[in-house]
């Protein structure tokens, strides 16, 4: 092939990182295992950050996010205590989120990549990466080579498997039970409800798509419950017969995400270099993934310019340094917040106990200005 870095994968990471390096003059090929259709189709993330806003709109790739992007800065706590409110524009360093689709940002990303000179294989497996001479063996048997290779293949990806690195996992033991419903928003807020059958978020995502959580236990299968069934549970844990009734819809995706984390150390060997979750797995908590993401693109993306526009190696050399605190900091405040939204069920002491903290914790939330410029800076930051 006649590209310098070869990219696998074209989620956020790898797109946000082709298009910088597009608009560095660099030549670049994405291989993506999926068609075109499947990943500018599947709905996943929806919050972005401030930081993330920012990459895409230095980099010329937030026509369509400004465009139709909701802003939001409020998020509400639920509990047998009644609720309160953080809205966080004002507090921490005032920033807010910005919501929007990831299909429709991943939408936009492929068609700028290809305006600016950039080929995707779609379609497309990639079998092994040889981290020695920057290739990449595809499932048809053919070998494509470059100077460097992009591990930007997501949580299940080949790419993480050639690098040699200590992984370090960790298992929360929870799971959410993700639903998108074809219903508007029943409330301006993000809405995370603490509640003794477990934890329910309501997030909203466009005028007519919203998104439900449910903790759930491991394994539970996403179709045991009708929508009626769902919808009770949603009621009974977002406690509507004394805050008010959710708009409801029929549930057009259901899917069972673990909460569990990884991290590898360090992200890099020889000429591969990982970004987003091929690098590390955050659990859906603090809605982190994509954020993450999009921050090790940017960075990878100013270190392979510099090493080839400029020769200079020492950013790439550094590139592991750089990232993984950003993202241990992520993994903290995802870890806090996991510990925030879910006790333990039972009634022997170590679960009271546990939950008593945990409702301390809220009452904190709810009390302290600085408890609240804490989560602000966290729950937005990366
Ligand atoms: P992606 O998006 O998974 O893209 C990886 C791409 O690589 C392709 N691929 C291969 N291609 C060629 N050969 C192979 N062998 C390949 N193996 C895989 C895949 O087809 C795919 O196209 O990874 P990337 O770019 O690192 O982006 C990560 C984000 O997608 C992820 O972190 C977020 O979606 C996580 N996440 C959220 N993040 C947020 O920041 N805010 C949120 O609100 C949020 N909500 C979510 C989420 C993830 C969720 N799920 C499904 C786990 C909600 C949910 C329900």
């Amino acid at each position: 092939s006649s590209a310098d870095v070869l990219i696998c994968g074209a989620g956020p990471a790898g797109l946000v990182l082709g298009n910088i390096l597009r608009a560095e003059g660099i030549r670049c090929l994405i291989v993506e295992r999926q068609s075109r259709a499947h990943v500018e189709s599947r709905t996943r993330a929806g919050f972005l950050a401030a930081n993330s806003v920012r990459i895409l709109s230095e980099n010329g790739l937030a026509e369509g996010l400004h465009t139709n992007g909701q802003h939001h800065d409020t998020c509400v706590f639920r509990g047998d205590h009644g609720e309160f409110e953080l809205k966080y524009s004002g507090l921490g360093r005032g920033e807010i989120h910005t919501v929007y689709p990831q299909q429709d940002l991943v939408r936009d990303l492929i068609a700028e990549f290809l305006n600016r000179g950039g080929e995707i294989r779609f379609a497309t497996e990639v079998q092994e990466i040889d981290p020695h001479d920057a290739a990449l063996l595809l499932a048809d048997g053919s070998r494509l080579t470059g100077r460097f290779v992009a591990g930007c293949d997501g949580q299940r990806g080949v790419s993480r498997q050639a690098v040699p690195a200590q992984v370090y996992h960790w298992d929360h033991g929870i799971s959410w039970f993700a639903l998108l419903a074809q219903a508007p928003p029943s409330m301006a807020a993000v809405m995370y409800a603490i509640h003794p059958n477990g934890f329910a978020g309501h997030m909203a995502r466009t005028a007519t798509i919203t998104r439900y959580y449910l903790q759930v236990p491991p394994g539970f299968d996403p179709d045991a419950w009708s929508d009626k069934e769902i919808w009770d549970e949603l009621h009974v844990r977002m406690r509507a017969d004394q805050h008010g009734e959710l708009r409801t819809g029929p549930f057009v995706e259901r899917r069972v995400v673990d909460m569990t984390s990884h991290v590898m150390d360090p992200i890099q060997h020889g000429t591969l270099f990982l970004a987003g979750d091929a690098a590390s797995l955050i659990s859906p908590s603090a809605a982190k993934g994509a954020n993450l993401a999009l921050m090790a693109a940017e960075v990878l993306a100013r270190a392979l310019a510099t090493q080839i526009n400029l020769g200079d190696a020492q950013p790439l050399i550094r590139y592991s340094a750089e990232v993984l605190p950003r993202i241990w900091r992520a993994q903290e405040f995802s870890h806090w917040m996991i510990d925030l939204l879910h006790g333990p069920f039972g009634n022997d002491s170590d679960s009271v106990f546990l939950r008593s903290l945990q409702r301390a914790r809220l009452e904190s939330l709810r009390d302290s200005r600085a408890h609240q410029d804490f989560f602000a800076e966290n729950y937005i930051g990366v």
